[in-house]
Order: C-alpha cells, then structure tokens, then sequence
C-alpha cells in the first residue's frame, strides 16, 4: 500500500518491518492523515505473519516534533471530539507485536508520546524528548502527563510538562525513559540488533510477555499476576514452548515458528 506521510518496509530485515515517518520539512509533525497511516501500517504488519518486531523511526533531525500545530491551531472543542484521535492513538497501542522507536533529533508532545506508545526506544545521541506543550497554550493530551511519570518519576516529568524543557538522550536514559543511546550513525543498527534478538524468540511468547508487561501499568499487582499467570500458562499450548525447551536440552538454537 502506498502512503503520502509515511513509508513502509514489510520485510527491512528478515522478521523486521521498518515505518518511517516522512514529512521532513516538517520535522515530522504528526498530522492526521499521516496518524491514520501508521495506524493503518500497524494493523496491517500485525496481521502479517512473516512480521515478529517493528520499528518506527524517523530520521537524523526530528522523529516527531509533535502533533501538527498549524492543524490543530483553529480547532474547537467540538471538532476534537469528531476526529476523536485518541481512536487512532488507542489503536497504535494495541499492536500486538513488539514495536521499537529508533529516535533522532527531536521526540516532542506527540512525537515524545508516539515514541512512549512503542515498547522500546533506542536512542541517538542527539536526540532530545520534551512535553512542550505548555508553551502553545495546552498541555499533553495523549498519554504525557501519564506514561512520561510512569516512566521517570514524578519530579522529572512535572518539570518537563510544567516548563517544557527538553532533556538530552542522555538524561532520558538515566532517567529510565529510554533503553539505549549510541552515537547518532548507529540509532536504527541498534534498533534493528535489538528488532533481531526480540525476532528470534517465540511470537506466541512474545505477544503474551508484552502484553502482561503492559499490564503492569494498567492493573494493581493482584490484577496483573493474575493475568500473568493465565498468559504463562498460555505459553505451554504452544508448539514453540515444547521446541524451546527441547532445543535446551538438545544445546541447539531453537527454531520458532509462531505456533
Ligand atoms: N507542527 C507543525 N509544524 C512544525 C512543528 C509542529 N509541531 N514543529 C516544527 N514544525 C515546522 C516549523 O513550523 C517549520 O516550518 P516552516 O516554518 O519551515 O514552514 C519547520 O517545521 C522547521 O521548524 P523550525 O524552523 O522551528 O526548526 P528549529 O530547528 O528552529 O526548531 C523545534 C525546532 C522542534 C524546537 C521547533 O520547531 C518547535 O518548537 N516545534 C514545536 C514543538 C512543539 O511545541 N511540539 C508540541 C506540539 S503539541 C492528541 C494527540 C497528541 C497531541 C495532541 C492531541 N490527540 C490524540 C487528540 C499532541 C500535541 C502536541 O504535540
């Protein structure tokens, strides 16, 4: 299928699609036809069986630099509650497969957001993350306030939301926002080893593990071990549990089919 906003590669590695966002003039901002193209992308490599991890990036200047401000300028209330974006934003999250943000330049408001939707985020050095919206007039309106205080704490994320300052690939990653930063040459190799190790294990395994640690934040502790339990024992009616404790005990790679 061919989009205007975003470009897809099914099979960029073995296993691993690759989504770029692709409106560079405008760093990326997150319009609405080019929202419902990744979600439509997303839905359609989910459904794709040769697909086991994802990969949504951007390029070396911005991954996002947020939601589309000049779309959004003359908006009124009752327009946002037509679009009803959230929908789309909603349905980004559920992808079952793993999905990696590979992060340059900027990831801010919606771009930050977009990136926290992902499961992973590999990082440049030059990459910088930011809820600037308090500086237009709003606040974050996609899961800012939430999964950014989820993730760094409370005093990080208030200031961040509070003053929209930026902070550095590096200070993402201490703060525990982001799960690696390499010099800027390397941001999509690194997602893509990490695409590969995920591509390797069993997608059944796979899907339940994601699925129960999303979970986690969604759910008290009982809640979640419950659901826990019940995806664990999942894993045991699958054909790959019985190959990936046979190919132990035989000290061979296993061979995983995603059955
Ligand atoms: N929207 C539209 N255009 C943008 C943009 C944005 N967010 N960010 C950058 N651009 C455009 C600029 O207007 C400029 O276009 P021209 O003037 O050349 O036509 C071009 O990209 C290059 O930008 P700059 O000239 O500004 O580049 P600089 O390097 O000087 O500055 C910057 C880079 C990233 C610091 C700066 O562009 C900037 O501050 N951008 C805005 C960042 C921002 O405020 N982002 C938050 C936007 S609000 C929702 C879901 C999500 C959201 C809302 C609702 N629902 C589900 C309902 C999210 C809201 C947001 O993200």
């Amino acid at each position: 299928m061919n989009y205007e906003f975003i470009l897809v590669d099914e099979q960029a590695q073995p296993h691993i699609a690759l989504i770029r966002l692709n409106r560079p003039k405008e760093l990326n901002a997150l319009n609405l036809q080019l929202m419902l193209e990744l979600k439509s992308a997303l839905q359609s490599l989910d459904q794709n069986d040769a697909v086991r991890c994802i990969i949504i990036t951007g390029n070396e200047q911005a991954f996002a630099a947020g939601a589309d401000i000049k779309q959004m300028e003359s908006r009124t209330p009752v327009d946002l509650i037509k679009i009803d974006q959230f929908e789309t934003w909603d349905q980004i999250r559920k992808t079952s497969k793993p999905v990696i943000a590979a992060v340059s330049g900027f990831a801010l408001g919606g771009g930050c957001e977009l990136a926290m939707l992902c499961d992973m985020i590999v990082a440049s050095e030059s990459a910088k993350f930011g809820q600037p919206e308090i500086k237009i007039g709003i606040m974050p309106g996609a899961g800012g306030t939430q999964r950014l205080t989820r993730a760094v704490g409370k005093a990080l994320a208030m200031e961040m939301v509070l003053t929209g300052k930026f902070i550095s690939a590096q200070e993402a990653h201490a703060a525990g926002l982001i799960n690696r930063v390499v010099p800027d040459e390397l941001y999509l190799d690194e997602a893509f080893k990490l695409a590969k190790e995920v591509a390797a294990m069993s997608p059944i395994s796979i899907r339940l593990a994601k699925e129960s640690v999303l979970k986690a934040f969604e759910t008290g502790l009982q809640e979640g071990l419950f659901f826990e339990r019940k995806n664990f024992y999942l894993t045991f009616t699958s054909e790959d549990q019985k190959e990936g404790m046979k190919a132990f005990i035989e000290k061979r790679k296993p061979d995983f089919k995603g059955v």
